[in-house]
C-alpha cells in the first residue's frame, strides 16, 4: 500500500514541486557536460546491438520456446500464453537490425509451430500489444520487397495466425459497455467467473493492432470493436475530461477514479493520437485533443505529472511512476516540444539519481515510493529520449542514452541476459527478463544511436513512415493501412463555424485559420465546448489538410540552435525543430489568473512556443 494519505499532501506537494524543478535543472546541467561524439555514437549503437544478442541468444539457448527468459538461472518460464512470446516480441527488432537470417528462421519456426487453439486464459491487452502486434509488424516486413527484408518463401502465415488470434480475442468485447473484459480464454471465450473490472489502458489500447488487422483482412470487425471500446471509455469521462484507472465493463462505473498519465491509463492517450496518425481517423484526433488538454491542465505540475481524482481534480498521489516516461515522446508526436523537454529532464534526473527509474518515485518526499522500488527493464524513458533526440538533435539526449546503456551494462547484465532490478537503491538483480526488453528497450536505444550515426534503418530511411505500437512494434503507414483523410471527414467533428468556411474553400489558405480552432481565443475555464464564439457540434467542417510530414512526425530539423533561458534562470542550449505532426497549443483561459492556469498556459505564452504559434506558416491544433 502507498504510504501517503491522499488528503495530507497538496501544500507539501506544491512547495516540493518548486524545489524539485529547480533541483533537477541544476543537477542535470552539471552531469550532461561531456558529449557523445559521432564515433562514439557508432560504438554505442554496436554495443546496443551486442546487448540485444546477449539477451536474444540467452533466450533462444535457455528458454525458447517458453515465453520468457530467466536470465540469472539461465532457464525459461511461460508467463503469458506459452507460445514463444519473447521470440514473437523480438521479430521486428531482428528485422530492424538487418538480421535477415534470424528473422527468416524465426518467421519460419513460428509459421510452422505456433497455434492459438489452446486452453489458456490470457490478458487481452498483453496478448494484443505483444503477440498480435509482433505478428502483424513481422508480417508487414516479411511480405514487402520495399523493406529489404522480404522472405521469398513467406506466404502470409503470420497474418493468418494474427487473424486467428484476433478472432479468439473478439468474445472479450461482448459487454454492455463495449469495453472488453481484461482476459479471455483462447479456446473457450470469456470464463464464467472472469472479472468485470478492467483498466483504461487495457480497454483503450487495442485500436492500432486491431485496426491494422481489419485493413489487412478486409474485415472491419476488429477495427469496429476496438473503436467502440474507446468510445465506451470516453463516454464515461468526467466533466473535467479525465478518465479513471479502472472501470466495470458491465455497469460502466469507475471503480478506481485516480486519473493520471501513467499506470493503468498511459497508452489510452498514446493510442488516441497514434490511431489518428496511422489511420487518419479524425474521431481519435478529436478525442485526443480534449483528453490531452485536460491532462495538461489537471495533471501537469510542470515538469511533473500527478494523479488526481477524475471528478474533483484534487491531487491523490504526487508520484512519478516509471510508465509516465513515455509521455514526452508522445508530446513530440503531438508537437508539444517545450513541456516534453522539461519533463524528460525531470524524469531523467530520477534515473541519474539511482541509475534506473523506480516504479514509483514520491514527489513529496523526494524518495523511492515504498513498495515500488524495482526497475523491470522498462523502455519508456528510452522511447522519449529517442523521440526528443529525433525532434531536437540536442546531443544531451545521446548523453542520456549513454548513461542508460551504462546502467544496464553495469547492473542489469547477468549471465544469460538482462535481469530486472528489484531495488534501484541497491541494484539487486532478479531472475526475470520481460519480452519488452527486446521489443522496446533495446530497440529505442539502438535507434537513438543509429540516428546519430547514420541513420541506416527502415524507420528513419523509409520506405514508409512508421508508427510505433505501445510495445514498440513497427506499423507502417502503407496506403493499404493508412487511408489518409486529409479533411474533417468525421461526422461530428467540432469545427468552428465562424472560422471555417462552409463554401468548400480550403481553410489552410487563410492564415487566421487552424485545425479545429484559432490561436489565442478564450475558452472559459469550466466549459468543454463553449467559447467566445460559438462552436457548433455535429457539423462536418472543412479544415486545412495536414501534410504528409505533419501527419507522421518530424520531417526536417532546423540546424540553428538558439540560446534559451529556462524557467530556473539557467542558460541552456535549445534546438529548434520544425514540421511537427501536430502542434498543440493550450487555449487561453478566461480564468488565466488562477495559479492552476498559470502553471502551464502562462509559461507557454511567455515562451518561444507562443512565437511559433503566431507563425501562420505552421499548423496548430487549438485545445
Ligand atoms: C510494455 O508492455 C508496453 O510499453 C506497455 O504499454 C506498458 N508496459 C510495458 C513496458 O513498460
Amino acid at each position: 500500500m502507498p504510504s501517503l494519505r491522499p488528503t495530507s499532501v497538496p501544500i507539501l506537494v506544491s512547495l516540493f514541486f518548486l524545489f524539485l524543478s529547480s533541483c533537477s535543472h541544476v543537477f542535470l546541467h552539471s552531469t550532461l557536460a561531456d558529449g557523445v561524439t559521432p564515433e562514439e555514437a557508432k560504438q554505442l549503437r554496436d554495443e546496443v546491438r551486442e546487448m540485444f544478442y546477449h539477451a536474444f541468444n540467452g533466450y533462444m539457448d535457455h528458454a525458447f520456446p517458453l515465453d520468457e527468459l530467466k536470465p540469472l538461472s539461465c532457464g525459461g518460464e511461460d508467463s503469458l500464453g506459452g507460445y514463444a512470446l519473447t521470440l514473437i516480441d523480438a521479430l521486428d527488432t531482428l528485422a530492424l537490425l538487418g538480421d535477415r537470417d534470424r528473422f527468416a528462421a524465426s518467421v519460419e519456426w513460428i509459421s510452422k509451430n505456433l497455434q492459438f487453439d489452446i486452453n489458456k486464459t490470457v490478458s487481452v491487452f498483453e496478448t494484443t500489444i505483444r503477440v498480435l502486434g509482433g505478428l502483424l509488424s513481422a508480417h508487414l516486413i516479411a511480405s514487402d520487397y520495399a523493406t529489404g527484408m522480404r522472405i521469398p518463401t513467406y506466404d502470409n502465415q503470420l497474418l493468418n495466425l494474427a487473424e486467428d488470434l484476433g478472432r479468439r480475442l473478439l468474445p472479450a468485447f461482448d459487454t454492455p459497455s463495449g469495453i472488453p473484459f481484461g482476459s479471455v480464454n483462447l479456446r473457450h471465450g470469456v470464463d464464467e467467473h472472469e472479472s468485470k473490472i478492467t483498466s483504461t489502458a487495457g480497454g483503450g489500447t487495442l485500436t492500432l493492432e486491431f485496426g491494422v488487422l481489419s485493413r489487412l483482412t478486409n474485415d472491419p470487425i476488429f477495427e469496429q470493436v476496438t473503436k467502440n471500446a474507446v468510445r465506451g471509455l470516453w463516454a464515461r469521462r468526467s466533466k473535467l475530461n479525465l478518465v479513471g484507472a479502472h472501470i466495470n465493463v458491465f455497469t460502466g462505473e469507475w471503480t478506481q477514479k485516480d486519473a493520471g498519465i501513467g499506470t493503468s491509463i498511459d497508452s489510452f492517450y498514446e493510442y488516441l493520437l497514434k490511431a489518428y496518425l496511422l489511420f487518419g481517423d479524425e474521431e481519435y484526433l478529436y478525442i485526443f485533443q480534449e483528453a490531452y488538454a485536460a491532462a495538461m491542465r489537471y495533471l501537469f505540475n510542470d515538469p511533473w505529472y500527478v494523479e488526481v481524482n477524475m471528478d474533483s481534480a484534487a491531487v491523490v498521489w504526487p508520484l512519478f511512476n516509471s510508465l509516465q516516461a513515455f509521455w514526452p515522446g508522445l508530446q513530440v508526436l503531438a508537437g508539444d516540444i517545450d513541456p516534453a523537454i522539461r519533463t524528460h529532464t525531470a524524469f531523467f534526473s530520477v534515473w541519474k539519481r539511482y541509475g534506473f527509474t523506480p516504479e514509483g518515485f514520491n514527489l513529496a518526499t523526494f524518495d523511492v515510493q515504498h513498495g515500488q522500488r524495482s526497475y523491470p527493464l522498462r523502455p519508456e524513458l528510452m522511447e522519449s529520449t529517442y523521440w526528443l533526440y529525433k525532434a531536437t538533435r540536442d546531443p544531451k539526449y545521446l548523453d542520456a542514452g549513454r548513461d542508460m546503456v551504462s546502467s544496464l551494462q553495469h547492473s542489469a547484465r547477468c549471465s544469460c541476459g538482462y535481469c530486472h532490478i528489484s531495488d534501484v537503491e541497491f541494484h539487486k538483480q532478479e531472475d526475470h527478463m520481460e519480452s519488452f526488453f527486446l521489443a522496446e528497450t533495446v530497440k529505442y536505444l539502438w535507434l537513438l544511436f543509429d540516428l546519430a550515426a547514420g541513420p541506416d534503418n527502415i524507420v528513419d530511411n523509409g520506405p514508409y513512415k512508421y508508427i510505433f505500437s505501445t510495445e514498440g512494434h513497427l506499423l507502417p503507414a502503407t496506403p493499404e493501412i493508412s487511408l489518409v483523410r486529409e479533411h474533417c471527414s468525421y461526422f461530428g467533428a467540432y469545427c468552428n463555424t465562424s472560422n471555417i468556411r462552409q463554401d468548400g474553400s480550403d481553410g489552410a489558405t487563410n492564415p487566421q485559420i487552424n485545425l479545429y480552432g484559432r490561436v489565442g481565443t478564450a475558452l472559459p475555464s469550466n466549459s468543454r465546448y463553449s467559447d467566445s464564439t460559438p462552436v457548433s457540434g455535429l457539423i462536418k467542417g472543412i479544415c486545412p489538410g495536414l501534410t504528409h510530414g505533419q501527419k507522421f512526425g518530424i520531417s526536417y530539423i532546423l540546424p540553428s540552435h538558439r540560446h534559451h533561458q529556462d524557467n530556473s534562470g539557467n542558460q541552456g542550449e535549445q534546438t529548434n525543430s520544425e514540421s511537427h505532426s501536430i502542434v498543440v497549443v493550450q487555449s487561453q483561459n478566461s480564468d488565466s489568473s488562477s495559479s492552476e492556469n498559470k502553471n502551464y498556459h502562462e509559461k507557454l505564452v511567455e515562451s518561444s512556443e507562443y512565437e511559433r504559434a503566431s507563425d501562420p506558416a505552421k499548423l496548430y491544433l487549438h485545445l
